[in-house]
């Protein structure tokens, strides 16, 4: 139980302690913001009822798609401000205590899909992963460095998608709207030759403000917590410990980069199937990319450079700068230029 005097202080303290996901990983390659539909600020969407609770408040457009797999573990990556991958502030300010879990929504072209719009289902989550002491998962996330991971779960259909992490702050949710949502959506292909179409819920729709998980007074010191939403997909809920929470990062923070990076990432694509093909610009000159941040090519080939060989799955990488992978086909679609960096099956 905290004195309301900390209590007040943290209040106080929280308004530039706020957060954004402004980054992902696929399998530990850093994505950067490639893909990310940037929040314009780090302010908390409070309304559990408002459309801006599925993407944001205005989030800004982004021409960029990052390839996955079914199975292949992403990383979701928090910070108080734009651009900062510092480790040593805390992702989210400390009094920001909840849950935080990850949605996906198959969408036919992920950098125009209106998240509001969009059928979710949820793919992750953690609440309260220790109440002896009680340890929240945004102690987990700042335990990383704001790093949040989770897996692509098997079998989903593949195709364009948007991929929605969240972080519920519970930290002044004792009446009505007090919670706070803090969530950004990436666009992300995904490949494979998945059938599995999930059950989806609405956002907003799949949150009541008087839901336990969300009308919740955490000061006092809950032994259980209702993480609100759908049951996941694909994956179960860690069940609560009681003993207390390791706070060791799993994330090795010493590969943390001090800033984005400012090439595309592998496999990245940066337009989707149904715009027309941007010409790819003269190789004597230098190489531009209208649609997206980039304006310079990979220097190397990637570390994680694809070497599989035999016939790509349709929206599969099949081509590109530093590609080794294989470039045929399934049958049904070509192989088709995106841009400098990236062709996909189509
Ligand atoms: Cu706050």
């Amino acid at each position: 139980m905290l004195s309301s005097a900390v209590l007040l202080a943290s209040l106080v303290a929280s308004a530039t302690a706020h957060a954004t996901f402004q980054a992902m990983w696929v399998n530990g390659v850093d994505q950067g913001a490639w893909c990310v539909r940037t929040p314009q600020s780090n302010s908390p969407v409070t309304s559990v009822t408002s459309t801006d609770i599925a993407c944001n408040v205005d989030a800004s457009s982004s021409s960029g798609l990052c390839s996955v797999n079914p199975g292949d573990t992403v990383t979701v990556e928090m910070h108080q401000q734009p651009g900062d991958r510092s480790c040593s502030t805390e992702a989210i300010g400390g009094d920001h205590w909840g849950p935080m879990q990850a949605y996906l929504a198959k969408v036919n072209d992920a950098t125009t899909a209106v998240g509001s719009d969009s059928d979710w289902f949820k793919i992750a989550e953690m609440g309260l992963p220790s109440n002896d002491p009680e340890y929240w998962a945004t102690e987990v996330l700042n335990d990383n460095c704001g790093h949040f991971t989770f897996t692509i779960p098997s079998g989903i259909a593949p195709g364009q998608y948007l991929l929605r992490p969240e972080v519920i702050a519970l930290h002044v949710a004792s009446s009505v709207g007090g919670a706070q949502f803090y969530m950004s959506c990436f666009q992300i292909t995904v490949g494979g030759t998945g059938t599995a179409t999930p059950p989806t819920v609405k956002i907003p729709g799949a949150y009541n403000a008087q839901d336990p998980g969300i009308l919740i007074d955490i000061y006092e010191s809950p032994q259980a917590y209702t993480i609100p939403g759908p049951t996941p997909y694909g994956t179960t809920s860690p069940t609560v410990a009681t003993t207390p929470w390791p706070t060791t990062a799993t994330w090795n923070t010493a590969q943390e980069p001090a800033t984005l990076p400012t090439t595309a990432p592998p496999n990245a694509g940066s337009a989707p199937p149904s715009q027309p093909t941007t010409p790819v610009a003269p190789t004597s000159g230098p190489v531009t990319t209208p649609t997206g941040p980039v304006s310079v090519p990979p220097t190397s080939a990637p570390s994680s450079a694809p070497t599989s060989v035999g016939t790509v799955a349709k929206y599969g990488q099949c081509g590109g700068t530093g590609f080794t992978g294989a470039t045929g086909c399934v049958s049904g679609s070509t192989c088709t230029v995106v841009n400098p960096y990236y062709s996909q099956c189509l």
